[in-house]
């Protein structure tokens, strides 16, 4: 078959130095590949024969659909005009059809070539090959590998857990007794988690009776609803030791823990679980989930945790005045950070607190092997999901990994911190029976 370059020149578009005119391996160059080209995006869609609104290019020139037939259809009757008038008629839309012999010539003239028209045979095999290409796709498709019925579901029973537990309104927080921000800043909340206190304030928290969790759970609410009725009047007058935003901090983590509560019974599996077993991974990884779960409301621009109104907005600074220092902020901060940047999806989001907390290596666990199993299970889940979901999340999952190592070091220094805190009475006083509880170092 015989392939005929196509001259720079022929036609108008290739005059403007379009380098490349995409001649094709067979004539059967077609009438529509060439509208996909990269080519075509810069010229202007408008027919090089009459002016109408081109649909792309006809046997190697932009054309509308009329003159390509027109061109076609001449070609394979080897048709030959004549000009009526001078042979110099200026062809339009409108009276495209009045002289056949000046519209053809404009057809050559703007680089229309016969060669490129296919033969019927060449027609034919170009429909099957547009065919196969679809059967191939659509293979493809169903080949294509999916969740399982059961990976899908506990993605849905994840995400619905979640959204059952997150409020993104944050309009419970006005029932927290209020933020104040006040105070000699950075000494009196480093001094206060630095002193070592021998005094054990967590000592008369409720005791463990051999009761469910969910009583427990039960009891961790109705205690946390009297707590906060009793409320705690701000003291205005400041000693320099005073935390003034440990009592907003100390509910908002209070509150917080029991929604961790109610997203952990809903992971599946968890709830089969042994009520100790169940306590043992809720007090060791409540703090790791709030961190985790805390970066929906974490925003980049200023480096704060963002809930509704300039009282529910947390930074660093405000931290401090509940307590903590730098050793745990700033590392807290980073990882707030770079949690933001993986821009997890939400079903990437939930796996990995459900993953968290379903961590086997924590103190106290008896069932390592059951919670292993659970555990692999959800990671299975997520390395499948990011696989089939998340476009070049080839690095995310070992990225998310390492957010749980991140956590584990930070679960340590606030375990650290809170410590200190709880030694002494003045400042464990301004806890929850609920966090007292949670962050209590015995052991059910
Ligand atoms: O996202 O040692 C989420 C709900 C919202 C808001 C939120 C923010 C979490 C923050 C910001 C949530 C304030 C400081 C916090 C941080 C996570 C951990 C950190 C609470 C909680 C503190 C170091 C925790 C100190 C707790 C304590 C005083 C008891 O659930």
């Amino acid at each position: 078959m015989v392939k005929k370059r196509v001259a720079k020149s022929l036609s108008p578009i290739c005059k403007k130095g379009h380098a490349k005119i995409p001649v094709m391996e067979t004539t059967a160059v077609s009438t529509t590949t060439l509208a996909n080209d990269e080519f075509d995006r810069n010229v202007p869609r408008i027919c090089g024969v009459c002016g109408d609104k081109a649909s792309g290019f006809h046997f190697n020139a932009m054309t509308c659909e009329g003159c390509k037939g027109f061109f076609r259809r001449s070609m394979k009757r080897k048709a030959s005009f004549t000009c009526p008038f001078n042979g110099s008629c200026t062809i339009t839309k409108d009276n495209r059809r009045h002289c056949q012999a000046c519209r053809l010539k404009r057809c050559v003239d703007i680089g229309m070539m016969k060669e490129f028209i296919l033969t019927d045979e060449e027609v034919q095999r170009k429909k099957d090959l547009i065919q196969r290409r679809k059967d191939e796709e659509a293979q493809r498709e169903a080949q294509r590998p999916r969740l399982s019925e059961e990976q899908s579901q506990v993605i849905a029973t994840l995400v619905e857990a979640h959204h059952k537990t997150y409020d993104d309104s944050y309009s419970d927080f006005n029932r927290f007794r209020p933020p104040v921000r006040e105070g000699p800043v950075t000494r009196s909340a480093s001094r206060a988690a630095s002193l070592h206190s021998l005094s054990d304030a967590s000592s008369d928290s409720f005791s463990h009776s051999p009761e469910s969790v969910d009583t427990k759970l039960m009891n961790f609410s109705n205690l946390l609803m009297m707590y906060q009725e009793q409320g705690g009047i701000p003291d205005s007058d400041d000693d320099g030791s005073k935390l003034s935003m440990l009592p907003h901090l100390a509910d908002l983590v209070s509150y917080s823990i029991q929604k961790v509560i109610g997203f952990a019974k809903m992971i599946p599996g968890f709830r089969e679980l042994t009520a100790e077993d169940q306590i043992a991974l809720l007090k060791s990884s409540a703090i790791e989930v709030i961190m985790l779960r805390s970066n929906q409301s974490f925003n980049l621009e200023d480096m704060s945790w963002s809930c509704g109104g300039s009282d529910f907005k947390y930074c660093v600074n405000d931290v401090t005045k509940a307590g903590h220092t730098l050793e745990l902020l700033e590392p807290l901060v980073k990882f707030q950070v770079g949690l933001k940047k993986l821009n997890l999806h939400e079903e990437e989001h939930v796996l990995l607190m459900a993953i968290c907390l379903l961590s086997p290596d924590r103190p106290g666990v008896q069932d390592h092997g059951r919670i292993e199993t659970l555990q692999d299970h959800l990671s299975e889940t997520l390395q499948a999901y990011i696989q089939l979901h998340h476009p070049g999340g080839r690095l995310v999952y070992a990225k998310m990994i390492q957010k749980l190592a991140d956590l584990r070091s930070l679960n340590e220094e606030h375990s650290k911190q809170y410590r200190s805190l709880s030694f002494q009475p003045e400042h464990s006083m301004q806890l929850t029976p609920l966090v007292l509880e949670v962050f209590g170092s015995e052991v059910s």
